[in-house]
């Protein structure tokens, strides 16, 4: 039987790999590598497969005459242009919920590790410092103000989290969500001046780019600190380094970065710092349910079928 061929805008994650290929033909981004093949393939293409970091421009997609559906395998999508998708008739799909918990689970990760100095401890023994004193007091996290920026599906989890905690939570986001029961900030820079912890968790893209930038950061404050588990691109990296360096907010810990999977040396060289590489989803568990759910989307996307989960700008087969 002839498998329908796939177009892969990046390196998919193996588990997403090897479904697609049991029923699919996968062509990995023949677009960047080989431009002349991609002229013959680009007819045959129905479905592209995408990670949440991929850009999916409308000049590819009107590439695609016979292109169905956008799967990506990640809840973030704002590298695609939905709107030239729609355009074209093209769904865009993604993987909202099945990541929720461990997203929600490595920010509050990232708050212990930067408020309790967790991997400063740990360096700290390895280098056998313990011998020469006790290590320098840290700051408690039990009882203390979280501000969460984009109160959504991850927001809230990580607001029960810390609920659990005993930390008094405030959010900002687009709109009021009086059911919360937690206390709204119209904006970022009013929120980041009543908090210990500022966690932040929207999506990326133009709307909310350098939402995160040199007045919230002096709002925030020396006390307080900065986490970032949504895009690189919400937090002006230039003025964060800054403020680092100065001393102006007490630190930050980072799982996205403004140009993955590059870090500038000013950060990595930062004593109040933590840094990891966007690996909020990346359990096994949630990569797989990511891979199951991308997969079916893929295969429902291309046969017509009603999605899983489409993003919500997604018109087509609405
Ligand atoms: P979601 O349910 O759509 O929630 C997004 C939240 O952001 C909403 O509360 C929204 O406000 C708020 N928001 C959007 N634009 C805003 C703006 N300009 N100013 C303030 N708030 C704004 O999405 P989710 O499932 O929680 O995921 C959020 C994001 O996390 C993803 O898009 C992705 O970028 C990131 N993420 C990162 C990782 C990682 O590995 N680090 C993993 C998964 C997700 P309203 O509620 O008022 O609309
Ligand atoms: C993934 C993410 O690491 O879902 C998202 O938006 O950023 C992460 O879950 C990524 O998308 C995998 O491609």
């Amino acid at each position: 039987m002839i498998k329908p061929d796939i177009l892969a805008v990046a390196k998919l994650h193996p588990l997403y790999q090897e479904a697609l290929q049991r029923v699919f033909t996968v062509h990995q981004r023949t677009h960047e590598t080989d431009p002349a093949a991609f002229a013959e393939l680009a007819p045959r293409i129905v479905g592209v497969a995408a990670s949440g970091e991929s850009v999916v421009s409308g000049a590819l997609l009107a590439q695609l005459p016979n292109a169905k559906v956008v799967s990506v395998f990640g809840v973030g999508y704002d590298g695609v242009d939905v709107q030239a998708a729609n355009a074209c008739g093209i769904a865009v799909t993604h993987t909202p919920d099945v990541l929720t918990d461990d997203v929600a689970d490595l920010a509050m990760g990232l708050v212990l590790s930067i408020g309790r100095r967790i991997p400063q401890a740990d360096r700290f023994v390895r280098a056998g410092e313990w011998l020469n004193g006790p290590i320098a007091l840290a700051q408690k996290v039990s009882g203390a103000r979280l501000g969460i920026v984009g109160l959504g599906r991850i927001g809230q989890a990580i607001a029960r989290r810390a609920s659990g905690f005993g930390m008094s939570i405030a959010y900002t986001a687009r709109s009021s969500k009086p059911e919360s029961g937690y206390t709204f900030y119209p904006t970022a820079q009013a929120l980041a001046a009543q908090v210990d912890y500022l966690v932040v968790i929207t999506p990326g893209g133009a709307g909310t780019r350098h939402l995160i930038n040199a007045e919230v950061l002096s709002a925030l404050g020396p006390k307080s600190y900065l986490i970032n588990v949504a895009r690189g691109s919400v937090v002006d990296e230039e003025a964060l380094i800054r403020a680092l360096e100065a001393g102006t907010i007490a630190g930050a810990a980072l799982d996205v970065f403004a140009n993955e999977p590059r870090v500038p040396e000013a950060l990595r060289k930062l004593p109040n710092v933590v840094l990891t590489p966007h690996m909020a989803s990346a359990t096994l568990q949630t990569r797989q349910a990511m891979a199951d759910l991308a997969f079916a989307n893929m295969q429902a996307g291309t046969a017509g079928l009603p999605l899983h989960s489409p993003v919500p700008e997604c018109t087509v087969g609405a």
